[in-house]
């Protein structure tokens, strides 16, 4: 069966979460979008009345008449279908999906760098708490949290759980890709004390799939209306 996938047409955002995977475990999907009459069909599916179970933000995942939204969850569903994303005991598919929602958790952190007041708000309307924000999850939350998928690497080998590469070892490069993006200069040195880390970002990147991915045309860039967003006022 094709996915539909339903997310913001030109940002890698949360989307980029799901679509990696998708890509990874080869699936027929279509990112709709980024499709004919795109938007409408988005802005649609979001605030159609008639929808007894309405997702309340994108990304979401259309498979056949089913609707499931949130990202984490949505993985958790595609790793529970695809073998290529999760492993199958129920221990090992919970610890996954824990390290899946701590990922969230940093990514909604990266998000309130440059929206520390207001996401209904410019990022020009909020510079100076901006600052201080982004001054802040630099200097102690992005190495509590790098420093933690640290360690969970360094007891488990080259991948988050198990022996093979899941969805959340994609979203881990993902971040990691944003925060490169976002912070270059605090980055170069936050990466010298998590080589764990830094060698999983590798070797997802040169995951046949991934790679063949990254390289094409249906990976967005980087861009400023995203979630990981390169202001230099915020980097140091
Ligand atoms: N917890 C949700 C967050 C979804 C979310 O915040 N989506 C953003 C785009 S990445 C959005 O469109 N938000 C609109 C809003 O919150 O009003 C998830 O992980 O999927």
């Amino acid at each position: 069966m094709r996915y539909e996938l339903y997310y913001w047409p030109n940002i890698q955002g949360r989307g980029e979460l799901v679509r990696l995977a998708l890509e990874h475990a080869g699936c027929d999907y279509v990112d709709v979008a980024r499709g004919k009459d795109g938007m409408k069909h988005l802005l649609h599916a979001l605030s159609d009345p008639k929808r007894p179970r309405p997702s309340y933000a994108p990304p979401f995942l259309k498979v056949g008449k089913q609707i499931i939204g949130q990202t984490a969850n949505i993985l958790f569903y595609l790793g529970a279908r695809h073998a290529e994303l999760a492993p199958r005991g129920e221990a090992d598919r919970l610890w996954v999906h824990q390290l899946q929602l701590t990922i969230a958790d940093l990514v909604g952190e990266a998000h309130d760098t440059h929206h520390p007041l207001a996401s209904s708000q410019y990022y020009e309307d909020q510079k100076p708490a901006a600052k201080k924000r982004a001054a802040d999850f630099r200097k102690t939350r992005v190495p509590k949290y790098l420093g933690y998928f640290e360690r969970v690497l360094s007891h488990n080998g080259k991948q988050l759980v198990g022996r093979r590469i899941t969805y959340a070892d994609l979203s881990l490069f993902q971040v990691v890709a944003g925060l490169r993006y976002a912070f270059p200069k605090a980055m170069k040195r936050i990466e010298r004390e998590h080589p764990h880390v830094v060698a999983l970002y590798e070797r997802v990147e040169d995951l046949p799939k991934i790679a063949a991915y990254l390289a094409s045309p249906r990976r967005v860039e980087f861009n400023e209306d995203g979630i990981f967003r390169r202001y230099p006022a915020l980097d140091g």
